[in-house]
C-alpha cells in the first residue's frame, strides 16, 4: 500500500476506492470546473490537468481549469504555456454553469481561494493538513495529509483507473510532485517517490528542463537584489521584508532561496500584493509545524496554514499600512519562534 493511502484523514483505504467514489460524486454530469488554490503553484496546476484527463478519458465529462489570482512564477508560466495548460480566471467564469465543482490542493477554509462560498464543491482532493475547512456537504474529499503533494494522490488515482498518463499529463503531474517536494527532499513519502519513478520516463524531460530554466524579467533580479537588501538574522530565524511584489509567489520563492543559508532554521518572507500582505514561511526542522506556527501567527489577522515544513498566509491591510502589518507580524513570528524583538542582523 502507498504510504499516504488511506492515511489517518483519508476516507479511503485504497485509491481504486476513492476512484469509484470520485466516479459516483459525479455521475449524470456532463461537465466540471476544476478549481485550484489561488496564484496555483505547479502542484496545484498539475493535479488539475490530471483530474481533468481522468474526468475526460474515463466519463467523457468535459473539464474546465480555473484559478484565482495569478499565475507569476516563470516557471508556472512557462509550465502553462509550454504544456498548453488552459486555465481561465475564476471571476470571468459563470460557475453555476458547471454540473460539478472540483477543487485540488486546496480546501475551502484556507482563505486562499477564490471560490465563492455559496459553491459547496462535489470532488476535493488534497494533501493540507489542519484546515478546519467545514467539508459537510461535499460529497467526494480525499485529503490525504501525508503526502508531499496533490499530483501524487492523481497520479494514484490515474493508476487505479487503469489509465497511463499522456505525455503533458505525465509531465505536469511529475513538475507538480517535484516542485511541491523541492525534488523528493521536502515531505516526500514513499508514494511520492513511486509517483515520481513512475512518471519520470512517461514526462517529456525536454519540457521540463524549458520550464525549470524558464527566463525571468529583469524585474526578478531587482526584487532579488531587493529581497537580500531587507533580510535580517535573529540567531537562527531570517526575516525578509519584500516590501511590493509584482508576483504573489515572490515570497515562497524567497523563502525558498534563503533556506539554503546553512545557519538558518526558519525563514520568514512577507511582501505586499494587491492590498494583502502575503507570508510564507519554511523550516528545516521537520517536527516545526510551520502551518500551525503561521495559523497562530496570523490568526485575528489574516488566513494560513500548510504543512510542517511550508505554510503561507494573507492578511489583508484593512486601511493599514503595508510597513505597520508587517512590523506586527515580524513581531509575532519572532516571539512564536522564541527570539526577542530586537533589530537583528542585516544579511548581507
Ligand atoms: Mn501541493
Amino acid at each position: 500500500m502507498d504510504a499516504c493511502e488511506g492515511g489517518p484523514d483519508s476516507e479511503f483505504a485504497s485509491s481504486e476506492e476513492a476512484v469509484s467514489a470520485l466516479f459516483e460524486a459525479v455521475r449524470g454530469a456532463s461537465t466540471c470546473l476544476i478549481v485550484t488554490h489561488d496564484d496555483p503553484d505547479p502542484d496545484a496546476i498539475g493535479s488539475a490537468v490530471a483530474l481533468a484527463y481522468l474526468l475526460e478519458q474515463r466519463l467523457g465529462l468535459k473539464a474546465t481549469l480555473a484559478h484565482g489570482g495569478i499565475i507569476g512564477r516563470a516557471e508556472n508560466k512557462a509550465m502553462v504555456r509550454l504544456l498548453a495548460i488552459e486555465t481561465h480566471p475564476l471571476h470571468e467564469l459563470e460557475l453555476r454553469g458547471y454540473d460539478a465543482v472540483a477543487l485540488v490542493d486546496a480546501q475551502p477554509g484556507a482563505g486562499n481561494v477564490a471560490l465563492p462560498e455559496e459553491i459547496t464543491p462535489t470532488i476535493l482532493i488534497d494533501h493540507h493538513s489542519d484546515v478546519q475547512s467545514d467539508l459537510a456537504g461535499v460529497p467526494f474529499v480525499d485529503v490525504r495529509s501525508r503526502c508531499g503533494a496533490t499530483s501524487t494522490i492523481l497520479t494514484s488515482y490515474l493508476k487505479a483507473a487503469g489509465l497511463t498518463p499522456d505525455r503533458r499529463t505525465a509531465t505536469a503531474l511529475f513538475y507538480g510532485i517535484k516542485s511541491d517536494t523541492m525534488g523528493l527532499a521536502r515531505g516526500a513519502v514513499e508514494a511520492d517517490v513511486d509517483a515520481y519513478l513512475y512518471l519520470l520516463p512517461r514526462a517529456d524531460t525536454q519540457i521540463l528542463a524549458q520550464i525549470e530554466y524558464a527566463q525571468v524579467p529583469l524585474a526578478y533580479f531587482r526584487a532579488f537584489e531587493r529581497a537580500l537588501e531587507s533580510t535580517f538574522i535573529y540567531d537562527d530565524v531570517v526575516v525578509c521584508g519584500l516590501g511590493s511584489m509584482d508576483w504573489p509567489d515572490l515570497a515562497a520563492e524567497m523563502a525558498d532561496f534563503l533556506l539554503r543559508w546553512e545557519g538558518a532554521r526558519w525563514i520568514v518572507c512577507m511582501g505586499l500584493f494587491d492590498d494583502e500582505i502575503v507570508v510564507s514561511v519554511r523550516t528545516n526542522d521537520i517536527k516545526g509545524n510551520a502551518g500551525l506556527v503561521v495559523r497562530e501567527v496570523v490568526g485575528g489577522l489574516g488566513t494560513g496554514g500548510g504543512h510542517s515544513v511550508m505554510a503561507g498566509g494573507r492578511v489583508p491591510l484593512d486601511g493599514r499600512s503595508a510597513g505597520d502589518v508587517i512590523g506586527e507580524l515580524r513581531r509575532r513570528f519572532l516571539r512564536r519562534l522564541g527570539q526577542d524583538d530586537r533589530e537583528g542582523e542585516k544579511l548581507i
